[in-house]
């Protein structure tokens, strides 16, 4: 059964002794931090954390690390393995049309299950969110905001639903951006250029601009959603209006990281993992909707013309980020439950929670990688290069430069366009296995001829590229080589012994107490 909130989760993760309660006093600055580091980096992920008597927040506890292992993420979407999800997601995509009313007839089921994917509007009073209406007099810091790590620019809201509208088509998108706190009603809004919150501002810039100045457009373009050198004056119409849940039912949680398509709404995307309609219910004080069981939601909107510093922060590249500029949020209202728990993460140095995230969307990604990419056999995004630096897959190589197209594939793919790094290999190679990858990658290749380099644009938290959000990506091309591909000497087999010699080594190999 779907859980209707994060304490129905918690409850759960209580149950299942995933979750421990630390009744010590910690502070919130940093603290939190060092012992979610700690707890974070056993082997299989350490525990969810319920910090339970945080210095200044009494009656706030600060739920950490709640997706931090594969057991977690397991229990989050309620499946016994995530291959579940994708299969689910493959049975979806592999629906033929009807033919015959019996046929028809077998689809009503799945039919059904589309239906609860939707999400559903609920009335205020039926809205837990709505215990607590603060429309004037609120501060953002009256709950646990973390300060990371030692150089972080000041205090962040790590794990925030940011939902915002399409201005064009009217959709609504969730994405998870941090915020960075400057005052009791303004935080930085960090969503980088390429999201689509950063989509749904340059919408309303152009609207707002492009009848006159349409060279405002793209300065607002180089930056990262606001501008420094138009004057536009913020009207209520010139600007985006954006809501924030924190504190959300795992499945909704999760559905805002996903890198889906644009036009796929996230609450659908919930609606979908946890089999039942999240529940939203509208805003006081802008045109958006939140999931109604939300811990705490802050409503606002963000200027079009404006920009201020953000960062540093501590990254989970396990680099800091440093300062940029980002767009501003000021918050018109917070609504909030009684007694509201305070959810959040913790980024640095893999391995951190978001490795059981970045896993888990591996592999739920896959089958919809291979809609694309129907030779992709398997992927790997090793944790330690942070998921968007490296990328192995494996392929069923069917024709000369098969390879090089994956690669194209990937970087023209959504989100994978940030893959900095990515190796190919033959369909026989276990891409989770990374010794044998290395082994692969290091015989297989003449570096000059199978190495390939391309330019484009970068993950904002890339510090090596020659530019911000712009530079370099390489592709190495792993695979045997062919004729077809101009490789015409021998290629040699890898070793293997042959069955019968196996079989018989079998037979005595305990006898022979080698091991
Ligand atoms: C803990 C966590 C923090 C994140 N912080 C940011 C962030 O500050 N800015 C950003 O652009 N993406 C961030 N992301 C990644 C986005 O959530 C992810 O790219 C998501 O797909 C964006 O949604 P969108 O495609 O609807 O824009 C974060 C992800 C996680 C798991
Ligand atoms: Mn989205």
């Amino acid at each position: 059964m779907a859980y209707n909130d994060l304490r129905d989760w918690i409850k759960t993760l209580e149950k299942s002794g995933e979750l421990k309660r630390v009744r010590e006093e910690v502070d919130p600055i940093l603290e939190i931090t060092e012992i979610t580091d700690r707890a974070s980096k056993s082997p299989k992920g350490g525990p969810a954390l319920l910090f339970e008597n945080v210095k200044g927040y009494p009656g706030i506890p600060v739920l950490m690390n709640q997706f931090g292992s594969e057991r977690r993420m397991k229990l989050a979407l309620e499946v016994d393995s995530l291959e579940e999800v994708a299969g689910r997601i493959r049975a979806l995509l592999d629906v033929k049309s009807p033919e015959g009313f019996l046929e028809k007839l077998k689809m009503l089921p799945m039919l059904a299950d589309i239906g609860k994917f939707f999400p559903k509007t609920v009335s205020a009073k039926d809205a837990p969110c709505k215990e607590a209406i603060l429309r004037e007099n609120f501060d953002v810091l009256d709950f646990p905001v973390l300060k990371c790590w030692p150089l972080d620019g000041g205090r962040f809201i790590t794990l925030p639903c940011v939902v915002t509208r399409d201005p064009k088509t009217g959709k609504r998108n969730v994405g998870m951006y941090r915020m960075q706190v400057y005052d009791g009603q303004t935080t930085g809004m960090h969503w980088q250029r390429q999201k689509n919150a950063a989509e749904h501002l340059r919408e309303r810039l152009r609207a707002a601009a492009g009848k006159t100045a349409s060279a405002h457009v793209h300065i607002m373009a180089e930056t990262a959603g606001g501008t420094t050198n138009i004057t536009l004056t913020s009207q209520k119409e010139d600007r985006l209006e954006v809501a924030v849940a924190i504190g959300t039912d795992p499945a909704t949680t999760f559905a805002a990281i996903v890198p889906a398509p644009p036009e796929v709404e996230e609450f659908m995307i919930a609606g979908f993992l946890r089999q039942k309609p999240v529940e939203l219910v509208r805003c006081e004080t802008v045109d958006l909707e939140v999931p109604a069981h939300a811990e705490i939601v802050l409503e606002g909107y963000v200027k079009l013309d404006e920009l201020r510093t953000e960062g540093p922060f501590g990254d989970h590249t396990g680099f800091y980020t440093m300062e940029d500029e980002y767009p501003v949020f000021h918050i018109t209202c917070i609504t909030h439950r009684r007694n509201p728990i305070y959810a959040s993460t913790i980024v640095g140095k893999p391995p951190m929670e978001d490795a059981w995230m970045g896993k888990a969307v591996e592999r739920i990604f896959l089958p919809l990688m291979r809609l694309t990419l129907p030779e992709i056999v398997d992927v790997n995004l090793p944790v330690e290069a942070v998921f968007h630096n490296l990328m192995i897959v494996s392929i069923r190589k069917s024709y000369a430069g098969q390879a090089r197209k994956v690669m194209n594939g990937i970087w023209a793919m959504g989100q994978a366009m940030f893959t900095k790094c990515i190796i190919v290999v033959d369909e026989d190679c276990d891409v989770q296995d990374l010794r044998e990858v290395t082994l692969r990658v290091a015989n297989n290749i003449d570096p000059e001829r199978d190495i390939q380099f391309t330019l484009g644009p970068v993950d904002s938290l890339d510090h090596a590229s020659r530019l911000p959000n712009y530079g370099s990506k390489m592709g190495i091309d792993a695979t045997r080589k062919w004729a077809a591909e101009g490789f015409t000497r021998p290629w040699p087999p890898m070793i293997e012994m042959d069955v019968a010699t196996k079989a018989r080594v079998d037979a005595v190999w305990n006898k022979l107490r080698l091991t």
